[in-house]
């Protein structure tokens, strides 16, 4: 099996994780988005990173990934059975994708990803207006919606690793959660991105 992309990018620290927390033994292709590598270019059909080869099949995006690992090797569950709580998850992994990232990425793009990668200026002011304006209500949210150590059902899941993921961005960003304003949230993140699973995923090659 062969995952590709860069482990600074969050969508492919979760197919990492997940594969870390299950014990999976992979290939890591540390490529960038829209890299020339054959092998790549033909598992992504957008140029986006994850992408994997599982012995010839391809498949792309971070949630899908996630899903086909979870069928092929299904324990320890990520994805919960129940209901509820499955109902949950995805809800989480999909908020991750599609609310947080857009939003928490901008400090990591404006004070880490331009001048430290790409050698180029970030604006500070779009980060600072972004944490200032865009942050509260959505830490707000997560802040009520963690149930003891997790998101989902009293156990880790894709709904921790969705959103977690973004926060270690963050922190490369300079921005730690204010545990005075968001106990939980900060507990929460601090516990999460020390699991085993995420320690791994975060040192694994950058390029
Ligand atoms: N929905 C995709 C999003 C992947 C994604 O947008 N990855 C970024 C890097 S963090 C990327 O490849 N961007 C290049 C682009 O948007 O063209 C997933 O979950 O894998």
């Amino acid at each position: 099996m062969i995952v590709y992309g860069t482990s600074v990018s969050p969508y492919v620290r979760k197919v990492l994780v997940s594969l870390f927390e299950k014990d999976v033994a992979f290939d890591h292709k540390p490529v960038p988005f829209h890299a020339d590598d054959p092998g790549f270019q033909a598992a992504s059909p957008l140029g986006k990173i994850p992408a994997l080869d599982d012995d010839g099949f391809l498949l792309a995006d971070s949630s899908a990934i996630l899903h086909y690992i979870e069928a092929k090797h299904p324990s320890p569950v990520l994805i919960p059975t129940e209901a509820k709580a499955r109902g949950r998850a995805v809800w989480f992994d999909k908020y991750g994708d599609t609310e947080l990232f857009p939003v928490l990425i901008v400090p990591f793009v404006e004070r880490f990803l331009k001048p430290r990668l790409m050698k180029q200026e970030g604006d500070e002011a779009k980060a600072q207006a972004t944490i200032n304006e865009k942050f509260p209500p959505l830490l707000d949210y997560i802040e009520a919606q963690i149930e003891g150590d997790y998101l989902v059902g009293g156990a880790f899941s894709i709904a921790d690793i969705a959103v977690a993921t973004n926060f270690h961005n963050l922190r490369l960003a300079n921005f730690e959660v204010d545990g005075g304003r968001w106990p939980k949230l900060a507990a929460w993140v601090a516990k999460t991105l020390d699991r085993p699973s995420f320690v791994k995923a975060i040192a694994a090659a950058k390029n």
